[in-house]
């Protein structure tokens, strides 16, 4: 199956949690492709340090349950705490697409409820897959970015990381 996740990270060392985590998603899955790293400007909760963003594409055998199992786990040994919402974080990867699936569970919604409103995330997954088409907006992601009304600032950060 083929699944898009979204890293992020606004803790030192960005740039090390990013990596250990697409180092760890390769331990159940194939990393097709990845995206360039960004930095980004926080987005829901301001008072906090940029962020690092990136998109990778995998191939996985993992259901959409376990998958989600699996990047929580990754998460917990990145020790990732969970205090405010929005708020700063070592490493979060969220499940953008996971095929054509669209799944409204208490614990997951795919696609990502909020992707389509977020540079931060459409502007990595557009490098990497621009054609791919949202099966709930039902426009492609690069429409999607084209017609965001207003856009977070979202700088090229690193092409070659992984
Ligand atoms: N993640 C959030 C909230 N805000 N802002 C940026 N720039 N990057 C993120 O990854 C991010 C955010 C919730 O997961
Ligand atoms: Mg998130
Ligand atoms: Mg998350």
């Amino acid at each position: 199956m083929v699944s898009y996740i979204a890293l992020g990270s606004n803790i030192k060392d960005r740039e090390r949690y990013l990596k250990e985590a697409a180092r760890e998603l390769e331990k159940q899955s194939k990393v097709l492709a990845f995206s360039s790293l960004y930095e980004t400007e926080p987005v829901g909760y301001a008072n906090q340090d940029w962020f690092l963003n990136a998109v990778v594409q995998i191939e996985t055998k993992l259901t959409l349950q376990e998958l989600l199992s699996f990047v929580l786990e990754i998460e917990q040994k990145l020790k990732r705490v969970r205090t405010i919402e929005n708020g700063p974080r070592t490493i979060d990867l969220d499940i953008l697409f996971y095929e054509d699936e669209i799944l409204a569970k208490e614990n997951l919604v795919v696609p990502h409820p909020r992707l389509h409103e977020r540079a931060f995330v459409l502007v990595p997954l557009c490098e990497i897959a621009p054609q791919l088409t949202h099966p709930v907006v039902k426009k492609s992601v690069s429409n999607i970015l084209e017609d965001l009304p207003q856009k977070e600032e979202v700088r090229l950060y690193k092409k070659d990381w992984l």
